[in-house]
Protein backbone atom coordinates (compact mmCIF):
# COMPACT_ATOMS: atom_id res chain seq x y z
CA UNK A 1 0.00 0.00 0.00
CA UNK A 2 1.27 3.60 -0.66
CA UNK A 3 2.36 5.35 2.41
CA UNK A 4 -0.40 8.06 1.95
CA UNK A 5 -3.37 5.16 1.78
CA UNK A 6 -6.45 5.55 4.32
CA UNK A 7 -6.29 3.96 7.44
CA UNK A 8 -8.74 1.90 8.95
CA UNK A 9 -10.09 3.80 12.00
CA UNK A 10 -13.13 3.86 14.63
CA UNK A 11 -15.22 6.52 14.98
CA UNK A 12 -14.61 7.95 18.94
CA UNK A 13 -12.92 6.22 22.21
CA UNK A 14 -12.64 2.53 22.20
CA UNK A 15 -16.14 2.04 24.48
CA UNK A 16 -15.24 0.84 28.13
CA UNK A 17 -15.25 -2.86 28.86
CA UNK A 18 -18.54 -4.32 29.45
CA UNK A 19 -18.32 -7.80 28.09
CA UNK A 20 -15.42 -10.32 28.15
CA UNK A 21 -15.88 -12.90 25.05
CA UNK A 22 -13.65 -16.21 25.10
CA UNK A 23 -12.70 -16.84 21.23
CA UNK A 24 -12.20 -14.08 18.69
CA UNK A 25 -12.69 -15.49 15.73
CA UNK A 26 -14.36 -14.99 12.48
CA UNK A 27 -17.88 -15.58 13.51
CA UNK A 28 -17.63 -13.71 16.37
CA UNK A 29 -16.36 -10.82 14.85
CA UNK A 30 -19.09 -11.03 11.79
CA UNK A 31 -21.90 -11.74 14.37
CA UNK A 32 -21.39 -10.87 18.43
CA UNK A 33 -19.49 -7.69 17.30
CA UNK A 34 -21.27 -6.09 14.80
CA UNK A 35 -24.88 -6.85 17.23
CA UNK A 36 -22.47 -4.82 20.12
CA UNK A 37 -21.71 -1.70 17.72
CA UNK A 38 -25.06 -1.38 16.82
CA UNK A 39 -26.74 -1.66 19.88
CA UNK A 40 -24.48 0.46 21.58
CA UNK A 41 -24.67 2.81 18.27
CA UNK A 42 -28.31 2.67 19.03
CA UNK A 43 -28.73 3.15 22.81
CA UNK A 44 -25.18 3.80 24.44
CA UNK A 45 -24.22 1.67 27.17
CA UNK A 46 -20.84 0.66 28.34
CA UNK A 47 -20.50 -2.70 26.52
CA UNK A 48 -17.36 -2.97 24.98
CA UNK A 49 -15.73 -6.29 24.45
CA UNK A 50 -12.39 -7.45 25.65
CA UNK A 51 -11.39 -10.16 23.28
CA UNK A 52 -9.75 -13.37 24.71
CA UNK A 53 -8.23 -16.09 22.58
CA UNK A 54 -7.40 -19.01 24.28
CA UNK A 55 -4.58 -20.36 21.93
CA UNK A 56 -2.85 -17.93 18.90
CA UNK A 57 -2.12 -14.72 19.06
CA UNK A 58 -3.20 -14.41 15.39
CA UNK A 59 -6.35 -12.15 16.67
CA UNK A 60 -4.48 -9.89 18.63
CA UNK A 61 -1.31 -9.58 16.12
CA UNK A 62 -4.28 -8.32 13.55
CA UNK A 63 -5.97 -6.06 15.67
CA UNK A 64 -4.28 -4.71 18.00
CA UNK A 65 -2.25 -2.31 15.65
CA UNK A 66 -6.05 -0.98 14.31
CA UNK A 67 -6.37 -0.37 17.93
CA UNK A 68 -9.22 -3.24 17.79
CA UNK A 69 -10.71 -2.01 15.01
CA UNK A 70 -11.65 -3.85 12.06
CA UNK A 71 -13.82 -4.41 8.39
CA UNK A 72 -17.37 -6.84 8.22
CA UNK A 73 -17.50 -7.14 5.07
CA UNK A 74 -21.46 -8.26 3.63
CA UNK A 75 -20.83 -10.93 0.89
CA UNK A 76 -23.49 -10.63 -1.96
CA UNK A 77 -23.59 -11.17 -5.57
CA UNK A 78 -24.88 -7.51 -5.91
CA UNK A 79 -21.90 -6.11 -4.53
CA UNK A 80 -20.13 -5.92 -0.79
CA UNK A 81 -20.53 -3.63 1.79
CA UNK A 82 -18.08 -2.88 4.46
CA UNK A 83 -18.40 -1.77 7.47
CA UNK A 84 -15.57 -0.69 10.57
CA UNK A 85 -16.22 -2.08 13.76
CA UNK A 86 -14.92 -0.57 16.84
CA UNK A 87 -16.66 -2.42 19.49
CA UNK A 88 -13.71 -4.66 20.65
CA UNK A 89 -11.82 -2.85 23.10
CA UNK A 90 -8.62 -5.06 23.40
CA UNK A 91 -7.59 -8.54 22.73
CA UNK A 92 -5.77 -10.72 25.10
CA UNK A 93 -3.72 -14.20 24.37
CA UNK A 94 -4.50 -16.18 27.41
CA UNK A 95 -1.42 -18.53 26.98
CA UNK A 96 0.71 -15.38 26.90
CA UNK A 97 -1.08 -13.43 30.32
CA UNK A 98 -3.60 -15.62 32.00
CA UNK A 99 -3.74 -13.57 35.17
CA UNK A 100 -4.94 -10.24 32.64
CA UNK A 101 -7.80 -12.55 31.57
CA UNK A 102 -8.41 -13.57 35.03
CA UNK A 103 -8.19 -10.20 36.02
CA UNK A 104 -10.62 -9.13 33.06
CA UNK A 105 -13.33 -10.92 34.18
CA UNK A 106 -13.14 -10.45 37.61
CA UNK A 107 -13.74 -7.00 36.84
CA UNK A 108 -17.03 -5.64 38.41
CA UNK A 109 -17.48 -4.03 35.04
CA UNK A 110 -17.72 -7.40 33.36
CA UNK A 111 -21.17 -8.28 33.20
CA UNK A 112 -21.09 -10.76 30.40
CA UNK A 113 -18.97 -13.62 29.30
CA UNK A 114 -19.56 -14.42 26.15
CA UNK A 115 -18.48 -17.67 24.36
CA UNK A 116 -17.88 -18.56 20.87
CA UNK A 117 -15.05 -21.35 21.50
CA UNK A 118 -16.05 -24.23 19.18
CA UNK A 119 -18.01 -27.66 20.19
CA UNK A 120 -15.06 -29.01 21.52
CA UNK A 121 -14.29 -26.23 23.12
CA UNK A 122 -16.88 -27.13 26.12
CA UNK A 123 -14.35 -29.70 26.52
CA UNK A 124 -17.57 -32.91 26.53
CA UNK A 125 -18.69 -35.77 25.92
CA UNK A 126 -20.79 -35.09 22.99
CA UNK A 127 -23.13 -37.83 23.10
CA UNK A 128 -23.73 -37.33 26.95
CA UNK A 129 -23.03 -33.48 27.65
CA UNK A 130 -21.39 -34.05 30.47
CA UNK A 131 -17.82 -32.67 31.26
CA UNK A 132 -14.57 -35.23 30.50
CA UNK A 133 -12.72 -34.84 33.69
CA UNK A 134 -10.17 -36.68 32.01
CA UNK A 135 -9.72 -34.17 29.15
CA UNK A 136 -6.09 -33.12 29.49
CA UNK A 137 -7.21 -29.06 29.52
CA UNK A 138 -9.58 -30.17 32.27
CA UNK A 139 -6.92 -31.95 34.00
CA UNK A 140 -4.83 -29.22 33.94
CA UNK A 141 -7.03 -26.63 34.72
CA UNK A 142 -8.21 -28.62 38.07
CA UNK A 143 -4.46 -28.81 39.74
CA UNK A 144 -3.65 -25.13 38.28
CA UNK A 145 -6.79 -22.93 39.00
CA UNK A 146 -4.49 -19.90 38.59
CA UNK A 147 -3.24 -20.07 35.06
CA UNK A 148 -6.42 -22.21 33.03
CA UNK A 149 -6.24 -23.41 29.72
CA UNK A 150 -9.83 -24.10 29.00
CA UNK A 151 -13.04 -21.88 28.59
CA UNK A 152 -13.97 -23.53 31.49
CA UNK A 153 -11.62 -23.25 33.71
CA UNK A 154 -10.93 -19.29 33.39
CA UNK A 155 -15.00 -19.41 33.74
CA UNK A 156 -14.52 -21.04 37.07
CA UNK A 157 -11.85 -19.25 38.32
CA UNK A 158 -12.88 -15.56 37.73
CA UNK A 159 -16.43 -16.65 38.95
CA UNK A 160 -14.25 -17.97 42.37
CA UNK A 161 -12.64 -14.36 42.51
CA UNK A 162 -15.81 -12.20 42.48
CA UNK A 163 -17.41 -14.64 45.14
CA UNK A 164 -14.44 -14.32 47.29
CA UNK A 165 -14.60 -10.08 47.00
CA UNK A 166 -18.15 -9.90 46.83
CA UNK A 167 -18.93 -9.11 43.43
CA UNK A 168 -21.82 -10.25 41.65
CA UNK A 169 -21.13 -13.22 38.88
CA UNK A 170 -21.02 -12.10 35.16
CA UNK A 171 -23.83 -13.64 32.82
CA UNK A 172 -22.21 -17.01 30.87
CA UNK A 173 -23.82 -16.33 27.08
CA UNK A 174 -22.74 -19.82 24.97
CA UNK A 175 -22.87 -18.46 21.35
CA UNK A 176 -21.86 -21.82 19.64
CA UNK A 177 -23.81 -24.07 17.62
CA UNK A 178 -24.89 -26.65 20.27
CA UNK A 179 -28.67 -27.73 21.74
CA UNK A 180 -29.38 -26.45 24.63
CA UNK A 181 -26.06 -24.43 24.40
CA UNK A 182 -26.76 -22.75 28.13
CA UNK A 183 -27.57 -25.74 29.63
CA UNK A 184 -24.49 -27.28 28.70
CA UNK A 185 -22.38 -24.15 29.08
CA UNK A 186 -23.97 -24.85 32.82
CA UNK A 187 -23.53 -28.35 33.00
CA UNK A 188 -20.10 -28.42 32.52
CA UNK A 189 -19.09 -25.30 34.22
CA UNK A 190 -20.94 -27.16 37.36
CA UNK A 191 -19.46 -30.54 37.06
CA UNK A 192 -15.45 -28.43 36.86
CA UNK A 193 -16.99 -26.46 40.00
CA UNK A 194 -17.94 -29.47 42.10
CA UNK A 195 -14.32 -31.05 41.73
CA UNK A 196 -13.30 -28.04 42.60
CA UNK A 197 -15.22 -26.61 45.56
CA UNK A 198 -19.26 -27.74 46.59
CA UNK A 199 -19.67 -24.38 48.12
CA UNK A 200 -18.45 -22.53 44.92
CA UNK A 201 -21.06 -24.67 42.79
CA UNK A 202 -23.64 -24.12 44.97
CA UNK A 203 -23.45 -20.50 44.54
CA UNK A 204 -23.33 -20.76 40.84
CA UNK A 205 -25.32 -22.96 40.60
CA UNK A 206 -28.11 -19.95 42.39
CA UNK A 207 -26.48 -16.77 40.89
CA UNK A 208 -25.11 -17.38 37.92
CA UNK A 209 -27.21 -17.17 34.42
CA UNK A 210 -26.49 -19.27 31.39
CA UNK A 211 -29.13 -18.04 28.31
CA UNK A 212 -29.44 -20.51 25.69
CA UNK A 213 -29.11 -18.64 22.51
CA UNK A 214 -29.24 -19.59 18.44
CA UNK A 215 -26.49 -18.33 16.25
CA UNK A 216 -26.88 -17.67 12.66
CA UNK A 217 -24.68 -16.19 9.88
CA UNK A 218 -22.59 -17.70 7.77
CA UNK A 219 -19.26 -16.88 7.83
CA UNK A 220 -16.49 -18.38 5.45
CA UNK A 221 -12.46 -18.67 6.80
CA UNK A 222 -11.13 -15.14 5.59
CA UNK A 223 -8.52 -15.69 2.56
CA UNK A 224 -6.01 -13.28 1.45
CA UNK A 225 -8.25 -12.66 -1.80
CA UNK A 226 -10.92 -11.25 0.59
CA UNK A 227 -7.89 -9.03 2.20
CA UNK A 228 -6.67 -7.76 -1.07
CA UNK A 229 -10.37 -7.52 -2.48
CA UNK A 230 -11.11 -5.23 0.27
CA UNK A 231 -7.98 -3.45 -0.07
CA UNK A 232 -8.93 -2.79 -3.61
CA UNK A 233 -12.28 -1.31 -2.98
CA UNK A 234 -11.95 0.50 0.28
CA UNK A 235 -8.20 1.72 0.03
CA UNK A 236 -6.93 0.11 3.19
CA UNK A 237 -5.30 -3.45 4.06
CA UNK A 238 -7.28 -4.82 6.94
CA UNK A 239 -6.01 -8.44 7.63
CA UNK A 240 -8.20 -8.86 10.10
CA UNK A 241 -11.65 -7.83 8.15
CA UNK A 242 -14.05 -11.11 8.31
CA UNK A 243 -16.19 -11.77 5.66
CA UNK A 244 -19.97 -13.51 5.56
CA UNK A 245 -23.50 -13.42 4.19
CA UNK A 246 -26.04 -10.33 4.79
CA UNK A 247 -28.69 -13.03 6.85
CA UNK A 248 -28.22 -12.93 10.13
CA UNK A 249 -30.43 -14.22 13.41
CA UNK A 250 -30.03 -14.57 16.81
CA UNK A 251 -32.26 -15.99 19.45
CA UNK A 252 -31.72 -15.73 23.10
CA UNK A 253 -33.06 -16.09 26.30
CA UNK A 254 -33.28 -13.09 27.95
CA UNK A 255 -31.83 -13.90 31.68
CA UNK A 256 -29.17 -11.55 32.45
CA UNK A 257 -27.81 -10.90 35.99
CA UNK A 258 -26.45 -7.73 35.62
CA UNK A 259 -27.97 -6.23 32.47
CA UNK A 260 -26.62 -6.73 28.38
CA UNK A 261 -26.83 -4.10 25.32
CA UNK A 262 -29.55 -3.28 23.77
CA UNK A 263 -29.43 -5.61 21.34
CA UNK A 264 -32.93 -5.90 20.08
CA UNK A 265 -31.82 -2.46 18.24
CA UNK A 266 -29.71 -4.68 16.33
CA UNK A 267 -32.53 -6.93 15.83
CA UNK A 268 -32.18 -9.71 18.06
CA UNK A 269 -35.12 -11.96 18.86
CA UNK A 270 -35.58 -12.35 22.25
CA UNK A 271 -37.57 -15.59 23.67
CA UNK A 272 -38.33 -17.96 26.80
CA UNK A 273 -37.61 -20.77 25.41
CA UNK A 274 -35.07 -20.86 22.11
CA UNK A 275 -35.18 -25.07 22.24
CA UNK A 276 -37.00 -24.71 18.94
CA UNK A 277 -35.21 -22.59 17.31
CA UNK A 278 -31.98 -23.83 18.09
CA UNK A 279 -33.08 -27.49 16.83
CA UNK A 280 -34.44 -25.97 13.65
CA UNK A 281 -31.17 -24.57 13.08
CA UNK A 282 -28.86 -26.80 13.54
CA UNK A 283 -31.22 -29.86 11.96
CA UNK A 284 -31.99 -28.08 8.98
CA UNK A 285 -28.94 -25.43 8.62
CA UNK A 286 -25.85 -27.49 10.35
CA UNK A 287 -27.42 -31.02 8.98
CA UNK A 288 -27.44 -29.91 5.48
CA UNK A 289 -23.84 -28.34 5.70
CA UNK A 290 -22.32 -31.37 6.76
CA UNK A 291 -24.23 -33.89 4.63
CA UNK A 292 -22.79 -31.53 1.63
CA UNK A 293 -19.40 -31.21 3.43
CA UNK A 294 -18.69 -34.40 3.33
CA UNK A 295 -20.79 -36.12 0.38
CA UNK A 296 -19.78 -33.54 -1.62
CA UNK A 297 -15.78 -33.35 -0.54
CA UNK A 298 -15.95 -37.04 -1.88
CA UNK A 299 -17.47 -35.97 -5.37
CA UNK A 300 -14.42 -33.48 -5.75
CA UNK A 301 -16.85 -30.25 -5.16
CA UNK A 302 -15.38 -27.51 -3.25
CA UNK A 303 -17.83 -25.26 -1.83
CA UNK A 304 -21.45 -25.09 -0.13
CA UNK A 305 -22.63 -22.58 -3.37
CA UNK A 306 -21.02 -25.39 -5.85
CA UNK A 307 -22.77 -28.19 -4.29
CA UNK A 308 -26.12 -26.16 -4.19
CA UNK A 309 -26.31 -25.43 -7.35
CA UNK A 310 -25.35 -29.07 -8.71
CA UNK A 311 -29.03 -30.61 -9.60
CA UNK A 312 -28.32 -33.65 -7.34
CA UNK A 313 -26.62 -32.41 -4.28
CA UNK A 314 -29.88 -30.17 -4.98
CA UNK A 315 -32.24 -32.66 -5.26
CA UNK A 316 -30.77 -34.36 -1.97
CA UNK A 317 -31.52 -31.25 0.16
CA UNK A 318 -34.99 -30.72 -0.58
CA UNK A 319 -35.69 -34.77 -0.24
CA UNK A 320 -33.71 -34.28 3.26
CA UNK A 321 -35.59 -31.24 3.93
CA UNK A 322 -39.36 -32.31 3.38
CA UNK A 323 -38.90 -36.02 3.91
CA UNK A 324 -36.65 -36.70 7.01
CA UNK A 325 -35.55 -33.45 8.73
CA UNK A 326 -38.78 -31.42 8.97
CA UNK A 327 -41.14 -33.64 10.35
CA UNK A 328 -38.56 -33.85 13.58
CA UNK A 329 -38.79 -30.31 14.02
CA UNK A 330 -41.62 -28.71 16.09
CA UNK A 331 -41.72 -24.75 14.37
CA UNK A 332 -40.77 -22.32 16.56
CA UNK A 333 -43.70 -19.08 17.10
CA UNK A 334 -43.33 -17.16 14.05
CA UNK A 335 -41.52 -19.60 11.70
CA UNK A 336 -42.46 -21.17 8.82
CA UNK A 337 -40.61 -24.42 7.86
CA UNK A 338 -40.93 -24.92 4.10
CA UNK A 339 -40.23 -20.68 3.69
CA UNK A 340 -37.30 -21.20 6.51
CA UNK A 341 -35.73 -24.15 4.14
CA UNK A 342 -35.95 -22.35 0.76
CA UNK A 343 -34.60 -19.10 2.02
CA UNK A 344 -31.90 -22.00 3.31
CA UNK A 345 -31.59 -22.99 -0.52
CA UNK A 346 -31.31 -19.10 -1.35
CA UNK A 347 -28.35 -18.80 1.39
CA UNK A 348 -26.17 -21.93 0.13
CA UNK A 349 -26.36 -20.74 -3.85
CA UNK A 350 -25.30 -17.46 -3.09
CA UNK A 351 -21.85 -17.21 -5.07
CA UNK A 352 -20.55 -14.61 -3.24
CA UNK A 353 -19.39 -16.82 -0.69
CA UNK A 354 -16.41 -19.07 -1.16
CA UNK A 355 -17.54 -21.31 2.00
CA UNK A 356 -15.26 -24.27 1.60
CA UNK A 357 -16.69 -28.46 2.23
CA UNK A 358 -13.04 -28.89 3.57
CA UNK A 359 -13.96 -26.25 6.35
CA UNK A 360 -17.64 -27.29 7.69
CA UNK A 361 -16.17 -30.84 7.43
CA UNK A 362 -13.91 -29.89 10.52
CA UNK A 363 -14.83 -31.18 13.94
CA UNK A 364 -17.36 -33.98 12.46
CA UNK A 365 -17.08 -36.00 15.95
CA UNK A 366 -17.95 -32.90 18.14
CA UNK A 367 -20.84 -32.22 15.59
CA UNK A 368 -22.42 -34.99 14.21
CA UNK A 369 -24.94 -36.00 17.67
CA UNK A 370 -26.64 -32.52 16.98
CA UNK A 371 -26.40 -32.14 13.69
CA UNK A 372 -27.53 -35.73 12.08
CA UNK A 373 -27.83 -38.54 14.79
CA UNK A 374 -30.55 -36.86 16.97
CA UNK A 375 -32.80 -36.49 13.81
CA UNK A 376 -31.98 -39.85 12.63
CA UNK A 377 -33.10 -41.09 16.35
CA UNK A 378 -36.32 -39.44 16.07
CA UNK A 379 -37.55 -40.80 12.57
CA UNK A 380 -36.02 -44.41 13.67
CA UNK A 381 -38.57 -44.06 17.13
CA UNK A 382 -41.92 -44.53 14.58
CA UNK A 383 -39.99 -47.21 12.44
CA UNK A 384 -38.93 -44.56 9.56
CA UNK A 385 -35.40 -45.06 7.99
CA UNK A 386 -34.17 -41.64 6.82
CA UNK A 387 -31.74 -43.22 4.14
CA UNK A 388 -30.67 -39.77 3.43
CA UNK A 389 -29.18 -38.67 6.67
CA UNK A 390 -27.78 -42.27 6.80
CA UNK A 391 -25.95 -41.75 3.56
CA UNK A 392 -24.59 -38.34 5.29
CA UNK A 393 -22.97 -40.87 8.26
CA UNK A 394 -21.87 -42.97 5.87
CA UNK A 395 -20.44 -40.37 3.69
CA UNK A 396 -18.37 -39.18 7.07
CA UNK A 397 -17.39 -42.66 7.99
CA UNK A 398 -15.33 -42.29 4.68
CA UNK A 399 -14.33 -39.12 4.84
CA UNK A 400 -12.62 -39.60 8.50
CA UNK A 401 -10.61 -42.70 6.54
CA UNK A 402 -9.18 -40.49 5.02
CA UNK A 403 -8.40 -41.10 1.09
CA UNK A 404 -10.60 -39.44 -1.25
CA UNK A 405 -12.21 -40.86 -4.34
CA UNK A 406 -9.34 -40.34 -6.28
CA UNK A 407 -7.06 -42.44 -4.01
CA UNK A 408 -5.61 -38.91 -2.95
CA UNK A 409 -5.21 -38.33 0.99
CA UNK A 410 -7.76 -36.23 3.04
CA UNK A 411 -6.66 -33.96 5.69
CA UNK A 412 -8.78 -34.54 8.33
CA UNK A 413 -8.98 -31.58 10.81
CA UNK A 414 -10.96 -33.44 14.07
CA UNK A 415 -9.90 -33.59 18.03
CA UNK A 416 -10.45 -37.86 17.11
CA UNK A 417 -8.65 -37.77 13.62
CA UNK A 418 -5.67 -40.39 14.52
CA UNK A 419 -8.42 -42.52 16.45
CA UNK A 420 -11.11 -42.53 13.87
CA UNK A 421 -8.94 -43.56 10.77
CA UNK A 422 -6.47 -46.33 13.07
CA UNK A 423 -10.41 -47.73 14.19
CA UNK A 424 -11.12 -47.62 10.07
CA UNK A 425 -7.76 -48.90 8.97
CA UNK A 426 -7.70 -51.91 11.11
CA UNK A 427 -11.18 -53.42 9.87
CA UNK A 428 -11.27 -54.59 6.14
CA UNK A 429 -14.97 -54.76 5.05
CA UNK A 430 -17.51 -52.27 4.79
CA UNK A 431 -19.25 -53.53 7.49
CA UNK A 432 -16.20 -53.94 9.87
CA UNK A 433 -14.86 -50.49 9.52
CA UNK A 434 -19.44 -49.71 10.22
CA UNK A 435 -18.78 -51.35 13.48
CA UNK A 436 -15.60 -49.97 14.16
CA UNK A 437 -16.72 -46.15 13.79
CA UNK A 438 -20.34 -46.81 15.56
CA UNK A 439 -18.36 -47.95 18.59
CA UNK A 440 -17.17 -44.74 19.35
CA UNK A 441 -19.44 -44.28 22.54
CA UNK A 442 -18.77 -40.18 22.66
CA UNK A 443 -20.40 -39.86 19.34
CA UNK A 444 -22.74 -42.50 18.86
CA UNK A 445 -25.30 -43.48 21.69
CA UNK A 446 -25.70 -47.08 22.30
CA UNK A 447 -29.45 -47.15 21.36
CA UNK A 448 -28.68 -45.63 17.77
CA UNK A 449 -25.79 -47.82 17.40
CA UNK A 450 -27.04 -50.85 17.87
CA UNK A 451 -29.85 -50.53 16.30
CA UNK A 452 -29.49 -52.94 13.26
CA UNK A 453 -31.70 -51.06 10.92
CA UNK A 454 -30.04 -48.26 11.14
CA UNK A 455 -26.46 -50.59 10.77
CA UNK A 456 -27.44 -52.05 7.84
CA UNK A 457 -28.40 -48.78 6.42
CA UNK A 458 -24.92 -47.27 7.02
CA UNK A 459 -23.16 -50.24 5.71
CA UNK A 460 -25.11 -50.27 2.51
CA UNK A 461 -24.39 -46.81 1.82
CA UNK A 462 -20.70 -47.26 3.51
CA UNK A 463 -20.58 -49.97 0.29
CA UNK A 464 -21.90 -48.31 -2.42
CA UNK A 465 -20.02 -45.06 -1.76
CA UNK A 466 -16.77 -47.13 -1.89
CA UNK A 467 -17.76 -49.50 -5.07
CA UNK A 468 -19.72 -46.74 -6.80
CA UNK A 469 -18.72 -43.28 -5.45
CA UNK A 470 -20.80 -40.43 -4.02
CA UNK A 471 -23.03 -39.57 -6.92
CA UNK A 472 -24.12 -42.53 -8.04
CA UNK A 473 -24.99 -43.26 -3.99
CA UNK A 474 -26.94 -40.44 -4.05
CA UNK A 475 -28.69 -41.00 -7.09
CA UNK A 476 -29.52 -44.49 -6.13
CA UNK A 477 -30.96 -43.47 -2.83
CA UNK A 478 -32.65 -39.87 -4.68
CA UNK A 479 -34.72 -42.99 -7.13
CA UNK A 480 -35.04 -45.09 -4.01
C1 LIG B 1 -21.00 -24.62 9.52
C2 LIG B 1 -21.42 -23.47 10.42
O1 LIG B 1 -18.66 -24.79 9.75
C3 LIG B 1 -19.74 -25.32 10.01
O2 LIG B 1 -19.81 -26.40 10.57
O3 LIG B 1 -22.06 -25.53 9.42
O4 LIG B 1 -20.35 -22.72 10.84
C4 LIG B 1 -22.48 -22.58 9.76
O5 LIG B 1 -21.96 -21.89 8.67
C5 LIG B 1 -23.05 -21.60 10.75
O6 LIG B 1 -23.56 -22.31 11.85
C6 LIG B 1 -24.13 -20.75 10.11
O7 LIG B 1 -24.75 -20.01 11.08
Amino acid sequence: MPAEAPRLSRSGAAPRRGIVHIGPGAFFRAFNAVFTEEAMAAEGGDWGITAVSLRSATARDQLAPQGGAYTSVTLSEAGNRAQVIGAIAEVLVAPEAPEAVLAAMADPAARIVSLTITEKGYCHSPSTGRLRLDHPDIAHDLVNPAAPRSAIGFIVEALARRRAAGVAPFTVLSCDNLPANGRLARGVTLDFARARDDGLAAWIEAEVPFPATMVDRITPATTEADVAALAEAEGYHDPACVVHEAFRQWVIEDRFAQGRPAWEAAGVQFVRNVEAHETMKLRCLNGTHSTLAYLGYLAGLETIADAAHDPLFSALLQKLWAEEILPTVPPPEGEDLPAYTAALLARYRDRALRHRLWQIAMDGSQKLPQRLLGTIADRRAPGALPRGLCLAVAGWMRYVGGIDETGAPIDVRDPLADRLKAASDAAGSAEGKVAALLAFREIFPKELAEDPTFRAALCDAYRDLADKGARATIRACLAG
